[in-house]
């Protein structure tokens, strides 16, 4: 191969790569095999009631065993690697009274700046009408999305998640953020960082008074080009060379 279609074909890769490449960083599916609830942080969740003390267990909330959305999502870096994706995580206790609630994970921490944010979806399936928000720890700070989203319908009954519990997903491009407060509600108004590692994440319910149900929890970004395509376009420069001398 000629020096110029080397150095052409390694520009082509870098090009279409850095333009494209949409990748799921981290997908929860929160599989349970069992017969009954297991433990939310089974699969690595934890759940913060009014503040930021994480719950990895409790009578109210884990993760179901009924049938989640969809049913053959793949799991991507996220907890125990059982291949079943029956399962969603959910809260049906009695709830304290204007009290927020925070299920996170922090199973998956990841480079901001390599790997920035895209994307962040999930299903939902909550028995009411309640503001969800996206929160994030970067580099120990908690930010929440100043958008939020609720129910279109309210949802139920547990066996309608697998075909009524619906589709949510904030995208980074026109998402605006705030800090978040010791008791998880909105701060002030602030840019998210673009630097740093991503340690935390999950969503935030506002002073939701029955069930909270939500699955399939994945993060998507768009990598900046990797060492291995930049190791092409070095070899690339090197036959260039190597053919001038
Ligand atoms: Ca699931």
């Amino acid at each position: 191969m000629r020096a110029s279609a080397v150095i052409s074909a390694a520009a082509v890769i870098l090009g279409g790569a850095y333009a494209s490449a949409s990748v799921i960083e981290y997908r929860e599916i929160f599989p349970n095999a069992t017969t009954g609830n297991i433990n939310a942080s089974t699969a690595g969740w934890y759940l913060g009631v009014g503040n930021l003390t994480p719950l990895g267990s409790g009578a109210d909330f884990g993760v179901s065993n009924a049938a989640g959305r969809p049913a053959d999502a793949v799991p991507v870096n996220s907890g125990p690697t059982d291949p079943l994706a029956t399962g969603f995580l959910g809260h049906w206790g009695s709830k304290q009274s204007s009290t927020n609630y925070l299920f996170f994970t922090d199973e998956h921490q990841f480079d901001l700046a390599s790997k920035p944010l895209e994307s962040i979806s999930w299903y939902q399936g909550n028995s009411g009408y309640w503001e969800v928000h996206v929160a994030l720890r970067i580099d120990g700070d908690w930010y929440i999305s100043v958008d939020s989203f609720t129910q279109n319908s309210s949802m139920g009954l547990v066996s309608n998640f697998p075909t009524q519990a619906e589709l949510k997903q904030l995208n980074f491009d026109t998402a605006s953020w705030a800090t978040m407060n010791a008791d998880l509600s909105q701060g002030s108004i602030t840019d998210l960082p673009t630097t740093g590692t991503l340690e935390a994440y999950g969503l935030v319910i506002y002073s939701p008074t029955t069930t909270i149900r939500f699955d399939t929890f994945t993060i998507t970004v768009v990598p900046e080009p990797t060492a291995g395509l930049a190791g092409l376009a070095m070899a690339g420069m090197f036959v260039m060379r190597r053919r001038r001398s």
